[in-house]
């Protein structure tokens, strides 16, 4: 394995072009992952229909991700994106993999190459958890990215199966109605029962775990899955320069904790106390996103995040989930 230092000096791949908004945690994930596959091992990336794929992928700019320049023949250095529907970028990379399998087995390929898929919450959990699934289930040998905004941004900041308890997205509305109140979809568990063979929830803002973690997947035998959280600035609604503050807050607090999971093996939860007291205050996680504007406001005296006037019991349900989800998590790490 590199070290970080090594690593951080790679090539982002990022090109002039990119209309991914600024501060947005999808992009700091592409780079990160663009500079971990910059390792001599020809890298194919399926991805499906996401912020990260149209906003890289604008006219006239029609490529603003990629790498190899100046070397287009050298097979470890260039990579190859195929573009696909938002559902099916799994089961795409799944059939990259037995492609170049194939031509691995018959000799007319005698380099390696490394296959990751990358796509939205909305996309794998919706109408792509099948396919999703079904890759893990067949333990395909490819690393599956998903970018969790919660949200499907880039068609209007609909709700997805990964929207948390009371946020405010355009079809769970707060206004007159309390915001999404269906819990989020068991996805890690999901993936874990599905046979993954790792699985990790993770964003760069743990900066080396998840550089470690990334190379990790290319390595590990069948599926491994990264779920990122990724705050999306216009759909969370938090002010410039927060991205990476918010994530680490929404991983400390118990929202979206750090995990990372590997099969026969075990896992843990890094980051986030599982005693709710001696973890940062949720208030403080709402209170920097207008989609809980409905829930919270900041008191203008003391500058602390508190409940809106009848909205107490609310927040104590919130609490209560959260608390939940912790411990869903360390039970999680436990698992074989
Ligand atoms: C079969 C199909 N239905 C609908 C769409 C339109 N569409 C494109 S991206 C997208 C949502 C993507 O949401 P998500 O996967 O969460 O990614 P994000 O935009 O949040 O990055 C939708 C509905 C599509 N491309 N294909
Ligand atoms: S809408 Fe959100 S996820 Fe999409 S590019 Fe902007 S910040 Fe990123």
């Amino acid at each position: 394995m590199s070290s970080f230092k090594e690593v951080a000096l790679k090539d982002s791949c990022f090109r002039a072009g990119s209309t991914l908004c600024p501060g947005c945690m999808e992009s700091v994930a592409f780079q990160n992952i663009g500079r971990v596959t910059d390792n001599g091992v020809k890298t194919i990336f399926t991805i499906g229909t996401s912020c990260a794929e149209v906003s890289t992928l604008a006219f006239p700019n029609v490529v603003a991700w990629g790498r190899g320049d100046d070397s287009s023949d050298d097979f470890g250095k260039t990579f190859a994106i195929l573009h696909n529907v938002f559902e099916s970028a799994p089961t795409l990379a799944e059939a990259t993999r037995d492609v170049a399998d194939a031509l691995t087995d018959c000799g007319a390929l005698d380099r390696k190459v490394q296959i990751i898929s990358t796509g939205g919450d909305g996309g794998a959990f919706s109408i792509g958890l099948r396919t999703l699934l079904h890759t893990i289930h067949r333990r395909a040998r490819v690393t599956i990215v998903i970018l969790v905004n919660e949200i499907f941004a880039n068609t209007g900041f609909q709700y997805s199966p990964a929207t948390m308890p009371y946020a405010d997205t355009s079809t769970t509305p707060a206004e007159g109605a309390p915001g999404n109140m269906n819990p989020p979809l068991d996805y890690i568990h999901l993936a874990i029962a599905a046979g993954a063979g790792m699985v990790a929830q993770l964003s760069p803002a743990h900066g080396k775990l998840f550089v470690k973690t990334v190379e990790r997947s290319l390595e590990v035998e069948g599926t491994a899955v990264i779920f990122v959280p990724a705050p999306c600035i216009s759909g969370w609604k938090f002010e410039d320069g927060q991205t990476v503050e918010l994530a680490l807050l929404g991983a400390r607090s118990g929202v979206f904790p750090a995990f990372v999971w590997e099969k026969g093996k075990g896992g843990s939860v890094k980051d986030c106390e599982r005693n709710a007291s001696e973890r940062p205050a949720i208030e403080d996680f709402l209170g920097m996103q207008r989609r809980f504007a409905h829930l919270v406001a900041r008191d203008k005296e003391s500058g602390a995040v508190k409940p809106r006037p009848g909205r107490e019991q609310d927040i104590e349900n919130l609490k209560a989930w959260v608390q939940g989800n912790v411990e869903r998590m360390y039970s999680l790490a436990s698992l074989k």
